[in-house]
């Protein structure tokens, strides 16, 4: 249902991203210092670690996770909308940001565009003269966390979709509505699922007028699309990066968003070691199995433990989270969502409450070009369960290779406890609980010359 029969990899395209960048062909082994590095606001993005993302809009009410654009937007009508109690829930999970989905498929606007009949401006909810993404605004103002919005490139009722031109002059008056009317704008997401236009005509997106205008009018927000241009894709949405997983990326790899074929799945899964261009991966996925709210599944929301494996896979992968939550047909958020998101909060703070490693010194050396040995005494013998190994990344990533070892209670041999490529931002890793007292974190191999890594190590109860 949520794929329907076109493919999110079905999308047309015009002219590659202007601001990809060239193709790259550099050597995978550089000076740190000419590697790519986050822009303050990629690490900003990256910093924040979850964003809730909220599916809201007709889809709401037609109990639909596709909309044809043909609803009528009286259907729109929630009965108790109150966007702060989304940003309070945002908040009591540890989410530093939210994103809304301003306009989905089905192109009705959850704020009073000028350009379309297609919006709340029609529907009964506050007699026409609401605007949810001024109440979502607000309240993630008032609640200290970052707004986020979705605008879809692909509208099923614009009748000027397929007729490019006029189409991207309408889908940038759309973004300019956005971008300028409600303040500060962290991140701007393009999905990338397209499909049809009137009389089966495609539309041709202006990529590079896009991504200049949300430049233009909103300089520090990141911005999120299979290609970029400042985060990518993460190639799925079930809640795992990839492994490896590179922020760096080659541009030409996947060009556009929506691009399809060989390798573009991998690349944006993976990234690649020796990519010109930073551009991390966001994981998003959903707390239910649908985008949008359906009533159907309330007792199929996602337990605490694999909210917690996607941590590890999100988070975990030197990645962010991007996990949905739809709103319901009141306009808030279900009690089972909300009380769901509080409790993996707790879970993660009880995880990595105590870091026995906290206040041990790290020693560091140098075993080669791009292989180094970190060494930590616990001065006493704990159970040890998670690795939390962390790169600065505001100077690049580096690490391709790691494994991290323990001395053993009983036999004090020294023994593998985990084993990895990539580590970024940050990298998880669970095993068995053992009882150590020396730990040595190995790099075996980089593609530059390695800097010590931040060591956090947990018994994982
Ligand atoms: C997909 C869309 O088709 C889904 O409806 C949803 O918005 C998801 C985040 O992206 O491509």
């Amino acid at each position: 249902m949520i794929k329907g029969s076109i493919s999110r990899r079905d999308f047309t395209q015009a002219a590659a991203c202007a601001l990809a960048g060239p193709l790259v062909q550099s050597p995978s082994r550089l000076e740190p210092s000419s590697r790519p590095r986050p822009s303050p606001s990629q690490l900003a993005w990256q910093r924040d670690e979850l964003a809730l993302f909220l599916h809201f809009g007709v889809n709401t009410f037609t109990d639909r996770e596709w909309g044809d654009g043909r609803e009528d937007p009286t259907v729109f009508d929630p009965t108790r909308l109150d966007a702060r109690q989304w940003a309070r829930a945002a908040k009591a999970a540890g989410a530093r940001a939210l994103i809304l989905t301003a306009k989905h498929h089905d192109g009705f606007c959850l704020w009073p565009s000028r350009l379309t009949r297609h919006s709340v401006a029609w529907s009964p909810w506050r007699g026409g003269a609401g605007d949810v993404v001024r109440e979502f605004s607000d309240a993630c103002k008032s609640e200290g966390l970052r707004a986020g919005l979705y605008l879809s490139p692909w509208d099923r009722n614009a009748p000027v979709y397929g007729d490019s031109p006029r189409y991207n002059d309408f889908y940038c008056d759309q973004l300019t509505e956005l971008l300028t009317r409600y303040g500060p704008i962290a991140e701007v997401w393009f999905d990338g699922a397209n499909g049809e236009g009137p009389n089966g005509r495609r539309q041709v997106y202006d990529w590079p007028r896009i991504f200049q205008l949300v430049r233009r009018l909103q300089p520090r927000a990141v911005m999120f699309s299979d290609a970029g241009p400042d985060v990518r894709w993460c190639g799925n949405e079930a809640g795992a990066a990839g492994d490896p997983n590179w922020s760096t990326v080659d541009p030409a790899a996947v060009p556009y968003p929506g691009a399809s074929g060989d390798g573009v799945i991998a690349a944006l899964q993976h990234g690649h070691p020796g990519g010109a261009v930073w551009r991390p991966a966001e994981t998003d996925t959903s707390i239910r199995p649908g985008w949008f709210y359906h009533p159907a599944e309330d007792d199929r929301v996602k337990s605490v433990d694999e909210l917690t494996d996607i941590w590890f896979t999100s988070v975990g992968r030197n990645s962010k989270l991007l996990l949905n939550v739809p709103p319901t047909r009141e306009g808030l958020l279900h009690r089972t969502d909300a009380v769901r998101l509080a409790a993996l909060r707790e879970r993660v703070t009880t995880l990595f409450a105590q870091d026995v490693a906290a206040g041990h010194q790290v020693h560091w050396h140098s075993t080669g070009p791009v292989a180094a040995v970190g060494e930590v005494d616990l001065g006493r013998t704990v159970p040890v369960a998670i690795a939390r190994l962390e790169e600065d990344i505001s100077r690049g990533q580096c690490v391709a290779r790691y494994a991290v070892h323990g001395t053993v209670a009983g036999d004090g041999n020294w023994r593998e406890l985990a084993r990895g490529t990539t580590i970024g931002y940050r990298k998880l890793d669970r095993f068995e609980p053992v009882p150590v007292r020396l730990v040595r974190v190995v790099v075996e191999d980089g593609v530059a010359t390695p800097r010590p890594l931040r060591i956090g190590l947990f018994g994982g109860a």
